[in-house]
């Protein structure tokens, strides 16, 4: 393990993106390589932010939403899951400007593939990514992939089925949108520009899928002081 992956040589922490289906594992795997992180760099020199942040008052209006205790048009909830991000922008920043390593427990790709796989018809792609632009953009997007057919077999979750979206003919689908907008491991062969994307074969054992991840993160090189953002 080397210390160059929670700060650059600028001085500011990295950015790191976890996306993927419902239980393709990011929850386990934030922690892994955030509590890895921590071990080779210094203990708080790495936090895990999930998302959406369910405990703003837009986080809660997302969490009854997809209880389905209330309902809500398809491009209002987009716009309150967008809206938790810009929320989460400023603190986000502040960390990886004062050093520390920020690990997202999904982000603008989720917001984007959920939306999408309605198939609202006057919801096009450019009306889902418009409200993402100018956010800060991960130095590196880990797509954490999995089949919604293993994700049924491998997980030992009791509660998947209790949320909106949590079926699997849905789940196929947003595993298509996410490839559309992600591309196929080639940087900015999707339609979203997220900078470098490493695709994870995430139906490995949880070990073997948080080695890889690690040496995903490891052979990453930040090249500018600057965070980028979403275009
Ligand atoms: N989700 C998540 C969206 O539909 N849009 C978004 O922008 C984000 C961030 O919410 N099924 C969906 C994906 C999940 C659910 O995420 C909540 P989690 O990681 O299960 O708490
Ligand atoms: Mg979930």
């Amino acid at each position: 393990m080397t210390t160059s992956t929670t700060s650059t040589s600028k001085n500011r922490g990295l950015l790191i993106l976890l996306e993927g289906l419902d239980r393709a594992g990011k929850t386990t795997q934030c922690q892994m390589l955030c509590n890895s992180l921590n071990e080779a760099n210094g203990p708080g020199s790495c936090r895990v932010q999930k998302v959406p942040d369910r405990t703003t008052q837009i986080g809660q209006m997302i969490n009854s939403y997809l209880a389905s205790k209330t309902t809500l048009p398809d491009q209002s909830i987009h716009l309150l899951f967008s809206a938790n991000r810009w929320e989460l922008r400023q603190t986000i920043l502040d960390s990886i400007y004062s050093g520390q390593t920020v690990i997202l427990d999904r982000y603008v790709p989720s917001g984007v593939a959920y939306s999408l796989a309605k198939g609202v018809a006057d919801m096009p792609i450019d009306w889902c990514i418009a409200p993402e632009r100018g956010l800060p953009r991960p130095d590196i997007t880990l797509f954490l992939d999995i089949e919604p057919e293993h994700a049924n077999i491998q997980s030992t979750r009791e509660d998947f089925g209790q949320e909106r979206y949590e079926v699997s003919e849905f789940q196929v689908r947003v595993r298509a949108c996410f490839k559309e907008i992600l591309g196929d491991g080639e940087k900015n062969s999707g339609v979203l520009d997220m900078g470098k994307v490493i695709t994870i074969d995430a139906c490995k054992d949880i070990k073997t899928v948080a080695a890889d991840i690690w040496q995903a993160v490891q052979s990453q090189d930040v090249e500018s002081s600057e965070i980028a953002t979403i275009t």
